[in-house]
């Protein structure tokens, strides 16, 4: 894109809010429009929620869903890009227990970027994919303090349920968690490129660090309250309104409110409608689980928490987004503790912010990259007082 066509007049106004809506570059994996949500490469998400995680890793990456041929292959790309370079078990054994999920998984994957990069973007990024199951499996064990007798990997299996086997649960409820693990991750692979995390690991990448360092950035960013770890918190929230009754789910949206609190799950930067990723997980959750009794609750909160919302005219959009159910179905599936929940998120969106990398670093400008980023600041009066 090299024409003079203006599509934004940026003013005084757009100063200082975040860079919110304001164009900057071109994005090959996905769209978001505020009433249908995140498209990849062109097909509308709930059009993709029921395929697996491994198909969607190959859209991103090809912009086409692959045949039957090609679904194979990447299959067999990313379990022959899967053995761990390195002793990750020993660092994640050193890790503070307490340290949050998602520092321990920024480090794990710096951590896997010191074992071994190749300097190649799309090799590096595959192999992250490749080896996030273990990771995240490797990443549970440690923490939870269940060191002994992890069983090795077995990449004959697909990418979740590599994470489930390393878990070693000897439950019944692994069918469900894959699933809903699943749907998950298809579902939070992408979201434009402008979103937090992808833009700060692709601002971090233009430096031309590794995608290693670009990602751990990205899981950083994608660690605060008001991005990814949402989904924690809407979980915490669920837990604490204890009732699906509506008014007692009213009263307590309002004291929340009242107290200066977000409202988890509710509210998006670009959606002004319901996500229809929220809206995919609600159906799933409706034909696994109504009886869940959190479940039930974030029901309720759909219903509730829009309507009080609304009553605040400076909130762009009320509506539930997609961190509102997913705690809810992960609990449901014997994933109880919610401190894990946003690691899940950040599992996914390596997909995305692994091919965005790609496309920026190794496919724009004929392939030599974008240049590095470097947005301008205006000075303020105060700043320019030794110049006057
Ligand atoms: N609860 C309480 N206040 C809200 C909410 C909400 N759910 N949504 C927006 N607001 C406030 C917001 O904090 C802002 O206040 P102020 O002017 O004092 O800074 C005001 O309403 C206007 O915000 P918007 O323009 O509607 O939204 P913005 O683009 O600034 O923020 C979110 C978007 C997602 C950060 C915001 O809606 C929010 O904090 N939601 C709750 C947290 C959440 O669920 N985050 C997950 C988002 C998705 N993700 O995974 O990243
Ligand atoms: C999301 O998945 O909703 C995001 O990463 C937040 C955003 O798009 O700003």
């Amino acid at each position: 894109m090299t024409s003079d066509k203006v599509l934004f007049e940026v003013t005084e106004k757009h100063l200082n809010t975040g860079l919110r809506g304001i164009p900057v570059g071109t994005c090959r994996t996905s769209f978001v429009t505020p009433s249908e949500g995140v498209h990849y490469c062109g097909y509308p998400i709930a059009e993709l929620a029921a395929f697996e995680p491994e198909d969607i890793v190959y859209l991103l990456f090809n912009k086409e869903l692959p045949n039957a041929q090609q679904s194979a292959e990447i299959r067999q790309e990313l379990a022959s890009r899967a053995a761990i370079p390195g002793d990750l078990e020993s660092v994640f054994k050193s890790l503070p227990k307490f340290g949050h999920p998602m520092d321990w998984l920024s480090v794990g994957i710096h951590s896997l970027g010191m074992m071994e990069t190749t300097n190649n973007w799309k090799e590096d990024a595959l192999n992250l994919i490749a080896r996030m199951p273990r990771l995240m499996g490797l990443l549970f064990r440690i923490r939870e303090g269940r060191e002994e007798n992890i069983p090795a990997d077995d990449t004959s299996l697909s990418m979740v349920e590599r994470f489930i086997h390393c878990l070693d649960l000897h439950n019944a409820e692994t069918e469900k968690m894959k699933q809903i693990i699943s749907t998950y991750l298809v579902l939070h692979m992408d979201h434009g490129g402008g979103n937090l995390s992808t833009f700060t690991g692709k601002a971090i990448a233009s430096s031309k660090a590794t995608v290693y360092s670009a990602m751990a950035g990205a899981m950083n960013a994608l660690s605060g309250p008001l991005h990814g770890r949402a989904n924690q918190s809407c979980l915490e929230f669920v837990l604490k309104v204890g009732t699906s009754d509506p008014a007692e789910v009213e009263a307590f949206v309002r004291a929340e409110l009242a107290a200066s609190r977000p409202i988890f799950g509710f509210g998006h930067a670009v959606l002004r409608s319901e996500d229809p990723r929220a809206t995919v997980q609600f159906n799933l959750g409706d034909k696994i689980c109504p009886e869940d009794e959190n479940f039930k609750i974030i029901t309720t909160l759909r219903e509730v928490a829009p309507r009080v919302l609304s009553e605040n005219p400076k909130i762009s959009n009320p509506h539930a987004n997609v961190d509102i159910a997913s705690g809810a179905l992960l609990h449901h599936a014997g994933m109880t503790d919610p401190t894990y929940y946003t690691t899940f998120f950040g599992w996914a969106r390596v997909a995305g912010i692994g091919a965005q990398i790609v496309d920026e670093r190794a496919v724009y400008r004929d392939g030599k990259g974008l240049p590095i980023y470097r947005p301008k600041y205006i000075a303020e009066a105060q700043t320019l007082r030794h110049v006057e």
